[in-house]
């Protein structure tokens, strides 16, 4: 079994769309493994986002990921499931995503994109140690 980090970002949370994004990934066959409410704190948002650094779109980046709680999940399938997530998320641009993916169905703005989910089997072990460092 193969695990990866998704985050169910804070417009996610306000907007009620927490059991809709899981219900997502369950439905297609994935496990939760960990889940927890909180609101992500400037310091893990830095090392979380640190391939972001000195980007223009870095300190708007920062204060939303921070800026109420976000429901940060482990989630377990087979090969490969940062793929299968990634799949489910669709493309980083909610403008662009299409339908049937969580981002094409749900949103409309780059800066509001709901979901985050690691992009490789490398980043999924980065992140998972940021998050719960327990299950590392
Ligand atoms: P993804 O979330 O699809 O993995 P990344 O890792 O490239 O995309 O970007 C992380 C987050 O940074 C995105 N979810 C988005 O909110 C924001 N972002 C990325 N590129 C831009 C951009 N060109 N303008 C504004 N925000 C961006």
């Amino acid at each position: 079994m193969n695990r990866t980090l998704v985050i169910l970002k804070p417009d996610a949370v306000e907007r009620g769309l927490v059991g809709e994004i899981v219900g997502r990934l369950e439905a297609k066959g994935l496990r939760l493994v960990a889940g927890q409410l909180r609101t992500v704190d400037e310091a893990t948002a830095a090392r979380h986002y640190e391939e972001h650094q000195g980007k223009p779109f870095y300190p708007e980046l920062l204060s939303f990921i921070t800026r109420s709680p976000s429901m940060v999940l482990v989630v377990e399938g087979p090969a490969d499931t940062w793929r299968i997530v990634r799949t489910l998320m669709g493309p980083t641009d909610p403008a662009e995503a299409p339908p049937g993916t969580i981002r094409g169905d749900l949103g409309t703005v780059m800066t509001e994109n709901l979901v985050h989910g690691s992009d490789s089997a490398q980043s999924a072990a980065r992140e998972i140690a940021i998050f719960f460092p327990d299950l590392a």
